[in-house]
């Protein structure tokens, strides 16, 4: 069986509580809740981590190696500061495959450079919650094409 990780970086917690008008109103349960089903429905297993801490992402990211075949990480503001989640993701060989829920590139100039964008297989960015969704199809297409080979 496939399974993805669906890795939430700092702050994701929040969803649905502030900021509504940027990040929408689901809650972070509400979204994993809806991509684990969809997921299921493909026969796909997805398990849902969420952390304020870059320690505990990067040890997601390592321990996904035993049991996960690729990832969707929202890896929050930590997309434009973190070398060490890069090196992560570079050394654990899992298609990542990074998303947002707002449109980066029209926000500040801040939020327009990923440290992680080119060690993922691709970006999705400002689609809200359905950003996930299509990240997971992303990952499960890049990992068909993949395997077919
Ligand atoms: O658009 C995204 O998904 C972001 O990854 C969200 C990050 C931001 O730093 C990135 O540039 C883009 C911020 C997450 C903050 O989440 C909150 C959720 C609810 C209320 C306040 C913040």
């Amino acid at each position: 069986m496939t399974a993805i990780l669906l890795l939430h970086g700092p702050n994701l917690n929040l969803l649905g509580t502030r900021e509504p008008g940027v990040y929408g109103s689901k809650t972070l349960p509400d979204i994993n809740a809806h991509v684990v089903a969809i997921a299921a429905k493909r026969g796909v297993e997805v398990r849902a981590v969420q952390s304020n801490h870059e320690g505990a992402l990067i040890d997601a990211l390592h321990e996904a190696r035993n049991w996960a075949d690729g990832v969707v990480f929202n890896p929050g503001a930590y997309t434009h500061t973190s070398i060490a989640l890069r090196d992560a993701i570079a050394a654990v060989q899992l298609p990542v495959v990074e998303v947002h829920l707002s449109n980066v590139h029209a926000r500040e100039e801040f939020r327009h450079k990923s440290m992680l964008a080119p060690v993922c297989v691709g970006q999705i960015s400002g689609f809200g919650w359905r950003s996930y969704l299509l990240g997971l199809e992303a990952v499960l297409g890049y990992l068909s094409e993949r395997d077919k080979k």
